[in-house]
C-alpha cells in the first residue's frame, strides 16, 4: 500500500508521554515552577517551549537545506504581519493537537484555557496585514523558500474597550511577558543610516561618487519567529527588526558633552519601532512612519544581500536570479532607491546594470484605489531624512521621463502625470508611481480591482508597459481558518470527504454532491449551532447581553471605514426597529447583529459610527416591545482571535462596500469558507465568490461600480433619497433626537450630517432600499431550514479558489518563478 497516498493528517513527530515529559520539563527548567504552582500562563509558555523544540528542530533543517541547495526565495516585505495567535497552528501544523491536549488533561490542564493565555501578536491593522500572515503559512506549506521582513513593533494595533459606547485606545503590549516563539539574532544586527548630506566626489576617470555622511546610525536588531507549514516539514522565518540606539554614535556626542542630546538620540532610536501606525487605509505624511519603512527596508536588504554574499561574493550577476522582492503595498517602495544606493554607491555597479538588478527583484501590490490611502511624501521630508534617496529618486525618474517622452513625444501633460515627482506647492515624491517603474510586475487583489488598477489608476502605465499589470486574487490560509478555529465543522468535512482538504481546499467540491441530503445538513447546521451558543456565551460574557442561538447570526466584522458602510447596516437596524414599534407582530425571524471593528484613533466620524451602534444596541437590546427579535451585539477588542470565534458561528456575513472601494475584502472568504451566506455588493472578491457559489447562493444587491459613476457623473444628490423614501428619512431624522442619547439630542448626527451635507461620498443613501430588501430577501430564506442549510454547505464547498495557497500559486507562476526545496532530514 502506499503510505503517502493514505497519509492524511499530519502525524505526530511525538507521543503523548513524551509531550507530556517535555512540558514538565520546561516547567522546571525553563520557567522555574513545578506542577503544582504553576498557574495558566505558565502552563501555556511550557507547552510553547515544548513544541518549539519541534518548531526549532524544523527550523534548523529548512535553513540548511535551503542554504545547501542555494535556492532562489522569495522575501516578503511587509510594515505588517497580524499574526494572531500561535500555539494553536503550531500544534496542529505538526499532528500534535491531540497529543498536547491529552498530555495536559493527564497534568490536569485543559489545553481551551491554555489557549486563551495567548497575547494576539497584533502587529497589523486589518486585511493588508492578515493577508501577509496567510501568506507565509501558505508559503511554508508549499515548501516554498520564503522569509517574511517586517518591523518588531513593541506595541501592536491598541487594544479597543468600549466605554459608556464609546471607542478608548489602550495600548497593546504583547510582549510584556516574554514571547516564548521568537529569537533574537544579535549575530545579525544591521546599521542603518538617517539625516546628514551628500558628498559629491570625483574618482578614477571623472566617475562621480557620492557619499552620504549621515548625521544619525541606528541598530536594527533580527527578531525571528518559525512559520510552521502544514505537516511541519518547512519551517521559514518571520524576521522582524527592532530599533536601537547604536552605541558609537552616541558617544561621539556624548564625548563631545552633548549628555542631553546623546541621551535624546538614544530615546529616538527606540521610537522607530515602539508603536503601529493604527490608521487602515490613510497615509499619515509623518515623518517616524517615513523613518519606519526605511528602517526596516535597510535593514531587509542588508540582511539579504549578506546571505547572498555569502554564497556568491561581489558576482552580481547572479543576484536577480536568487533573489525576488514582494513589495506589500508601497510601504516598503523606499526599497528600490535604496537598493540601487546600495548597488551604485556601495558596489560601485554602473547605474543600467544596477537598474537592471532591480527592476528584475522587486515586484509590488496594489491594495486600494482610495486616493487618501496612496502614498506620497514630501520631498523635502525624503530630502531630511534621505537626502541621498532622493537624488536617486529624481535620477529615476530623470530616465523615465525621457521614456516616456519616446512613447508620447513632447507630451508634457503626460509626463506631468506619470512622473514620480508631484509638482504643486509643495513637490511630492508618488511611491505608487515609483513602485511600477521599479518593479517587474503589479499586481491588484482581485479580478474586478487589477481592472480597476489598469483602466482606472494606472492606464497610462499599462500602456507603456505591457503585461506588467496583473492581477492575484487574494486568499486566505484554511488551516487557521476552518481546521483550527472551527474544530466541529472540521471533524464533520473529515468524516465525509477525507482529510486532505486543508492542502488542497477544492477537496471541498465533494460536500456539494451532500447539498441537500438531509442527514448531512442536519449534521451541518447542528455543529452551527454549537458554534452559535459559544459565541453566545462570549457576548454574554462581554457584554451581558443573552442572545437566542436560533436567531440569524448576522456579523460584520472589518475595521470600521465610511466606505465599507458599517453605517448602512445601522441604518438598516434601526429602520426594523421602527417597523417593529410601528407593527409589533411586523413578521420577521429574529436577528443578532454582531460587529466588530476598530477605528483608527484620529477618523472621528468612524468613531461617532461606533458610539452610534452601541447607543441604538443600548436601546433595542433593553426594550421589550422589541420582543427579541433583534439583539445588537458589539463585540470590543476585535482582533484575530475573536475572528476565530465569530466566523465559525455565522449564518450571515455583511460585505456591503460601495461598489469599487474594497480591492478584495478576506473576511468575505473567511465567513463563506464557514457556511455563512454573503449579503453583499458587487465589490472585491465578492464578484468572485458569487461566481463560485452561484446566484442562488449569495445576497447579491446595490450599484454596481458602473452605476456609482454614473450616479456621481450625473451629480448625485442625497437629498433626492431622503425626501422620496420616508423610512430613509424618518430614520435619519430619529438621529437627530435624544432618542438613543438620552438627555444628548444631537449626539449622533454627525452620521446624518455626512450622509446629507456632506454628499453622502459612499452612497449609503443610494444603496438603502436595495440592501434593505436584500435583508428581506435573506430574512425569507433563513426560514427554509433545508434551502438554508443547502446554500451555507454550498458556500464552504464552493470556497476551494479561495485558499491562499492558490494565490501563492498564482505568484509562483506569474511572478516569483520559485521552485518547492525539499527538506532533508
Ligand atoms: N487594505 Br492599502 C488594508 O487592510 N490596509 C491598507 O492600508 C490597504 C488595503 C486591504 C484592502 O482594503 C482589502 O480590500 C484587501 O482585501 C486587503 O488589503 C488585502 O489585500
Amino acid at each position: 500500500m502506499n503510505a503517502k497516498a493514505t497519509k492524511t493528517q499530519p502525524s505526530p513527530v511525538i507521543d503523548k508521554a513524551a509531550f507530556k515529559a517535555a512540558v514538565i520539563k520546561h516547567l522546571h527548567c525553563t520557567l522555574g515552577t513545578d506542577e503544582n504552582k504553576a498557574n495558566n500562563h505558565a502552563w501555556w509558555k511550557a507547552t510553547c517551549a515544548a513544541i518549539q523544540e519541534q518548531v526549532l528542530e524544523g527550523l534548523r533543517k529548512t535553513q540548511k537545506s535551503h542554504y545547501l541547495n542555494d535556492t532562489r526565495a522569495v522575501h516578503y516585505f511587509s510594515a505588517e504581519f497580524l499574526m494572531g495567535r500561535l500555539l494553536s497552528n503550531n500544534l496542529q501544523n505538526f499532528g500534535l493537537f491531540d497529543v498536547a491536549g491529552g498530555a495536559l488533561k493527564e497534568l490536569g490542564v485543559e489545553i481551551s484555557d491554555i489557549l486563551e493565555e495567548e497575547p494576539d501578536m497584533a502587529l497589523g491593522n486589518g486585511g493588508l496585514g492578515r493577508l501577509a500572515a496567510c501568506f507565509i503559512d501558505s508559503l511554508a506549506t508549499m515548501e516554498l523558500p520564503a522569509i517574511g521582513y517586517g518591523i518588531h513593533y513593541e506595541h501592536g494595533l491598541f487594544r479597543q474597550e468600549i466605554k459608556s459606547g464609546a471607542q478608548i485606545e489602550r495600548p497593546d503590549s504583547w510582549r510584556d511577558y516574554g514571547n516564548p516563539w521568537e529569537i533574537c539574532r544579535p549575530e545579525s544586527i544591521q546599521e542603518v543610516s538617517l539625516y546628514g548630506y551628500v558628498e559629491t566626489k570625483y574618482g578614477e576617470n571623472g566617475r562621480v561618487l557620492k557619499e552620504w555622511h549621515p548625521g544619525s546610525i541606528v541598530k536594527g536588531v533580527p527578531w525571528d519567529i518559525p512559520v510552521v507549514g502544514y505537516e511541519g516539514k518547512t519551517v521559514n522565518v518571520l524576521r522582524l527588526w527592532q530599533s536601537e540606539a547604536s552605541d558609537y554614535f552616541n558617544w561621539d556626542v556624548f564625548n563631545a558633552g552633548g549628555y542631553v542630546d546623546a541621551q535624546r538620540e538614544n530615546v529616538q532610536a527606540e521610537t522607530i519601532s515602539k508603536v503601529l501606525y493604527p490608521n487602515d487605509e490613510t497615509e499619515a505624511g509623518k515623518e517616524l512612519r517615513l523613518i519606519q519603512q526605511y528602517f526596516f527596508c535597510s535593514c531587509s536588504l542588508k540582511d539579504i544581500i549578506r546571505r547572498y554574499k555569502r554564497a556568491h561574493g561581489d558576482d552580481w550577476s547572479r543576484f536577480a536570479d536568487q533573489v525576488v522582492i514582494q513589495l506589500n503595498d508601497t510601504h516598503p517602495a523606499i526599497s528600490i532607491p535604496e537598493l540601487m544606493r546600495i548597488l551604485v554607491d556601495r558596489a560601485e555597479l554602473g547605474w543600467d546594470e544596477a537598474w537592471g538588478i532591480c527592476t528584475k527583484v522587486f515586484a509590488y501590490t496594489n491594495h486600494t484605489l482610495l486616493p487618501e490611502a496612496l502614498e506620497k511624501w514630501p520631498a523635502r521630508m525624503i530630502e531630511k531624512i534621505l537626502p541621498r534617496h532622493l537624488e536617486i529618486i529624481y535620477e529615476i525618474n530623470h530616465r523615465f521621463m525621457a521614456e516616456v517622452d519616446k512613447k508620447w513625444p513632447g507630451d508634457n501633460a503626460m509626463k506631468a502625470k506619470l512622473s514620480i515627482i508631484e509638482e504643486g506647492n509643495e513637490k511630492m515624491v508618488r511611491m505608487g508611481h515609483l513602485s511600477v517603474i521599479g518593479s517587474f510586475a503589479v499586481n491588484g487583489v482581485a479580478e474586478m480591482h487589477s481592472r480597476l488598477v489598469k483602466s482606472s489608476l494606472f492606464p497610462e502605465f499599462d500602456e507603456l508597459y505591457p503585461g506588467k499589470l496583473t492581477n492575484v486574487t487574494n486568499g486566505i490560509t484554511p488551516r487557521r481558518w476552518l481546521k483550527a478555529c472551527n474544530p466541529g465543522l472540521s471533524k464533520l468535512i473529515d468524516k465525509k470527504i477525507g482529510e486532505d482538504w486543508p492542502r488542497d481546499l477544492d477537496k471541498l467540491q465533494g460536500l456539494a454532491k451532500f447539498a441537500s441530503n438531509k442527514t448531512f445538513q442536519k449534521q451541518f447546521m447542528k455543529v452551527k449551532l454549537e458554534n452559535k451558543e459559544l459565541l453566545a456565551e462570549e457576548i454574554r460574557k462581554s457584554l451581558d447581553i443573552e442572545v437566542d442561538v436560533n436567531a440569524i447570526f448576522d456579523v460584520q466584522i472589518k475595521r470600521l471605514h465610511e466606505y465599507k458602510r458599517q453605517h448602512l447596516a445601522l441604518l438598516n437596524i434601526m429602520a426594523l426597529y421602527r417597523r417593529i414599534l410601528e407593527n409589533p407582530d411586523y413578521d420577521m425571524h429574529p436577528r443578532v447583529f454582531v460587529f466588530g471593528a476598530k477605528a483608527a484613533p484620529g477618523y472621528k466620524l468612524a468613531k461617532d459610527i461606533i458610539f452610534a451602534i452601541n447607543k441604538v444596541a443600548d436601546k433595542i437590546n433593553n426594550d421589550p416591545r422589541v420582543n427579541n427579535k433583534i439583539k445588537v451585539a458589539f463585540l470590543p477588542n476585535y482582533r484575530v482571535s475573536l475572528a476565530e470565534k465569530m466566523i465559525p458561528a455565522a449564518d450571515v456575513s455583511e460585505q456591503i462596500s460601495t461598489a469599487g472601494k474594497e480591492a478584495s475584502g478576506t473576511g468575505n472568504m473567511k465567513l463563506a469558507l464557514n457556511g455563512a451566506v454573503t449579503i453583499g455588493t458587487l465589490d472585491g472578491a465578492n464578484v468572485e465568490i458569487a461566481e463560485e457559489v452561484g446566484d442562488d447562493n449569495i445576497f447579491i444587491f446595490g450599484l454596481t461600480v458602473e452605476e456609482v459613476n454614473e450616479l456621481k457623473a450625473n451629480g448625485y444628490n442625497p437629498h433626492d433619497y431622503y425626501y422620496k423614501d420616508p423610512e430613509i428619512k424618518a430614520v435619519l431624522d430619529w438621529l437627530e433626537t435624544d432618542y438613543f442619547t438620552p438627555g444628548k439630542p444631537g449626539a449622533l448626527v454627525s452620521i446624518k450630517q455626512s450622509l446629507l451635507d456632506n454628499g453622502d461620498p459612499y452612497m449609503v443613501l443610494a444603496d438603502f432600499r436595495a440592501y434593505s430588501d436584500a435583508q428581506i430577501a435573506v430574512d425569507a430564506a433563513y426560514r427554509d431550514k433545508e434551502r438554508w442549510a443547502e446554500m451555507a454547505i454550498i458556500n464552504t464547498a464552493k470556497m476551494g479558489k479561495f485558499t491562499s495557497d492558490r494565490s501563492i500559486r498564482d505568484y509562483v507562476e506569474r511572478v516569483w518563478k520559485l521552485s518547492p526545496c525539499k527538506i532533508e532530514s
